[in-house]
């Protein structure tokens, strides 16, 4: 997808021009994927622009960097300053907003513990990650033959540059063969997620998404679904599925910062259908939330101001 141009990115506590945002070409990370990064996304509301659980995804970051034993020079509360402002700098309504921690230039090799650390926030709009039509009347999706890294391969909790490269393949795979998403499994034969969204399906009325342990990212679009599912008394399990748990799904939904929540119309050629009035409700729940139309969850809203 091109990326449409803004005027400001914040690298390293300033605000550069768009151009002048570069990197050398023996940065670490450039070789290594040593990075972690976040997607977040900024919406319109009547207040103004707001960020969606900004300071989550800021705390997930941290929580990246951990695992790969990275020091961000900067304290929670200054990235979610600093994300405001770049989103103020560049005058954008909504945009998805792209942090990145990465290991820079001085330092070859694998122990990355001497490089140095950079940080940026870049912002620019994004549309539907999966298409308009993918939102409305759902995608098709189809299972990988690539297995999501095992969390003692590189662990999936930590949303780092390098196992992005397992969405790569299972992406590529898919889209070669004509359908819009990939869904992997792991080493075990469980559903995990999708390329790059959590998954849901519905059976007998139940709304279930696997564990964390199955190798999924700890979605924030899954939290906030599955907190919207409890306050509609929406039965809810969280449990391992297997491929014919998918098959035979009454609907189907993927859910992440980018795609925000997309119904799964097709999986593997099985035919799941319209979007049922589970995924429909939810989605609708979903967007109300992010505009600021529904106050009782106003404190998943961060104004720019
Ligand atoms: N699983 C994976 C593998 C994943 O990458 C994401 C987010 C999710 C689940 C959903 O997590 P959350 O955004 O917290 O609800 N994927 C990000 C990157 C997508 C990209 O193409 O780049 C995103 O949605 O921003």
């Amino acid at each position: 997808m091109p990326i449409p141009e803004v005027e400001k990115i914040w690298m390293d506590g300033e605000l550069v021009d768009w151009p002048d945002a570069k990197i050398h070409v023996l940065t670490h990370t450039l070789h290594y994927g040593s990075g972690v990064f976040e997607g977040i996304r900024a919406y319109e509301t009547s207040k103004g622009c707001a960020v969606f659980r900004l300071t989550d995804h800021i705390k997930r970051l941290y929580q990246s960097a951990f695992i790969y034993r990275k020091e961000i020079p900067y304290t929670l509360e200054q990235l979610v300053e600093a994300t405001k402002l770049v989103i103020r700098a560049n005058g954008l309504k909504s945009c998805y907003i792209r942090p990145i921690v990465f290991r820079g230039y001085g330092e070859m090799g694998l122990n990355p513990l001497d490089a140095p650390v950079n940080v940026a926030i870049a912002v620019w709009p994004w549309g539907t990650y999966l298409g308009e039509e993918g939102i409305k009347h759902g995608v098709r999706a189809k299972i990988s033959s690539f297995r999501r890294n095992d969390s003692n391969v590189i662990p999936p909790a930590a949303k780092a540059c390098g196992q992005y490269l397992n969405s790569i393949l299972a992406k590529i795979e898919v889209v070669d063969a004509g359908y819009d998403e990939a869904i992997l499994l792991n080493s075990q034969g469980f559903v995990s997620d999708g390329s790059g969204e959590n998954i849901f399906i519905v059976k007998k009325g139940i709304l279930l998404t696997p564990p964390t342990s199955s190798g999924a990212l700890e979605g924030i679009t899954r939290d906030s679904i599955i907190r919207i599912a409890e306050d509609m008394e929406i039965p809810f399990k969280e449990r391992d599925l297997v491929r014919s748990d998918l098959y035979l799904a009454e609907e189907a939904f993927f859910t992440g910062t980018a795609a925000e929540v997309v119904p799964i119309r097709e999986i593997d050629n099985r035919v799941i259908g319209d979007p049922g009035p589970i995924t429909r409700r939810l989605q609708e729940k979903f967007f109300q939330i992010v505009r600021g139309e529904d106050n009782k969850y106003s404190r998943w809203l961060e104004y720019v101001g």
